[in-house]
C-alpha cells in the first residue's frame, strides 16, 4: 500500500494565503480590517503557545488582535464583563477564549455569553444547533480543519464509513455530525465510539476514514485498522524526552510508526491537525468581518 502524509502544515499554510489575499481585498474595497479578541486566563503553557501562534497567524493575515492575558484567580463576573465589551464592540469580528479555564469559572456559561455572530469557535449552542441542522454557521475549528484536509487530500467521503474514536463537543460530537450532513465535502456514514465501548477496535477495524480524538497516547495501534484507511490524528499529548532540547515532544493518539504501515493517508502528530485549527480560525474570522460589512 503506497503510504503518503497528509501535510496540515502545507495545507494550513495555503488557506492563510488565502485568507490574506481576502482580507487585503476587504480592507481595500470596504475599508475593513478583521479584528479578534482574545482572552488567556491563567499560564497554562499549552494554552500561551496556541494563543501565541493564532496571534502570529493574524498578523501574517493582515487582521487586528487584542489579548487580554488576565491571572488564574480572575473572577467569572470579570471575564463575562470583558465578553460584553466585545460583544459590542464594532472592530472586534471575533472572541476566542482559550479553553481549558480554571475550575472556579463555569465554561458553558462564558461561551454563551459570546455574541454567535462573533463566535469563531462555533462553540455556542446557537452554532452547535445549526450545524446539527445543517443550517450555515460557524463551523468549530479543528473539525472544519478536519473536512478541509479531507477535501484538499482528494479523499471521497460520500458513502463512506467514517469512525470517530471520541465524543467531546470541541472535536468527536462536531467532527460527526459535519460529516454526516448531506453536503460536498461530507456525507459519510457515521460511526462515534467512545471510551463506554468495551473494544473499540469492533469498530475502528470497519473505517475508511478513522478520525482519532480521546487525548490519549496508543488509543489506536496497527491491529485495529484495516489495510488502506485513511487516518486523521487530532491528539496533541506532551511526552517526556531528555533527548529534545524541549524536554518533551508531541505526540497524537495513534501509533503513528504501527498504523502508518497500513494506512493509505496519515496526518503526522505535530504538523497535521493543530495547524489546521488555527488556520481555520483566520478563515471563520475573515467570514465574520465580510458579514459584518455587508450587513447580514
Ligand atoms: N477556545 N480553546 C478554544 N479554541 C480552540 O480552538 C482551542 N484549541 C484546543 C485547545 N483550546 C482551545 C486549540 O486552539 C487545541 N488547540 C490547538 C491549536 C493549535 C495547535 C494545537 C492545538 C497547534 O498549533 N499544534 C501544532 C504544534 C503543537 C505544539 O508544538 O505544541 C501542531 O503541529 O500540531
Amino acid at each position: 500500500m503506497p503510504n503518503e502524509i497528509i501535510d496540515g502544515k502545507r495545507i494550513a499554510q495555503l488557506i492563510k494565503d488565502e485568507v490574506r489575499e481576502h482580507s487585503a481585498a476587504l480592507r481595500a474595497r470596504r475599508d475593513v480590517v478583521p479584528g479578534l479578541a482574545f482572552m488567556l486566563v491563567g499560564e497554562n503553557p499549552a494554552s500561551q503557545s496556541y494563543v501565541a501562534s493564532k496571534e502570529r497567524a493574524c498578523e501574517y493575515c493582515g487582521f487586528h488582535s487584542t489579548t487580554l492575558r488576565l491571572p488564574l484567580e480572575t473572577s467569572e463576573a470579570e471575564v463575562l464583563g470583558r465578553i460584553d465589551t466585545w460583544n459590542i464592540d464594532p472592530d472586534i469580528h471575533g472572541i476566542l477564549v482559550q479553553l481549558p479555564l480554571p475550575k472556579h469559572i463555569d465554561e458553558d456559561r462564558v461561551i454563551e455569553a459570546i455574541s454567535p455572530r462573533k463566535d469563531v469557535d462555533g462553540f455556542h449552542p446557537i452554532n452547535v444547533g445549526k450545524l446539527v441542522i445543517g443550517q450555515e454557521c460557524f463551523l468549530p475549528c479543528t473539525p472544519a480543519g478536519i473536512q478541509e484536509l479531507l477535501i484538499r487530500s482528494n479523499v471521497a467521503t460520500a458513502g463512506k464509513h467514517v469512525v470517530v474514536v471520541g465524543r467531546s463537543n470541541i472535536v468527536g460530537k462536531p467532527i460527526a455530525n459535519i460529516l454526516l450532513q448531506k453536503a460536498v465535502g461530507a456525507n459519510a456514514v457515521v460511526t462515534v465510539t467512545h471510551s463506554a465501548a468495551p473494544d473499540i477496535a469492533v469498530y475502528t477495524r470497519q473505517a475508511d476514514i478513522l478520525i482519532v480524538a480521546t487525548g490519549r497516547v496508543n488509543t489506536v495501534t496497527a491491529d485495529m485498522v484495516k489495510e488502506g484507511v485513511v487516518v486523521i490524528d487530532v491528539g496533541i499529548n506532551r511526552i517526556e524526552d531528555a533527548d529534545t532540547a524541549k524536554g518533551y515532544r508531541i505526540v497524537g493518539d495513534v501509533d503513528y510508526e504501527g498504523v502508518r504501515q497500513k494506512s493509505s493517508l496519515i496526518t503526522p502528530v505535530p504538523g497535521g491537525v493543530g495547524p489546521m485549527t488555527i488556520a481555520m480560525l483566520m478563515k471563520n474570522t475573515y467570514q465574520s468581518a465580510l458579514r459584518s460589512a455587508t450587513q447580514r
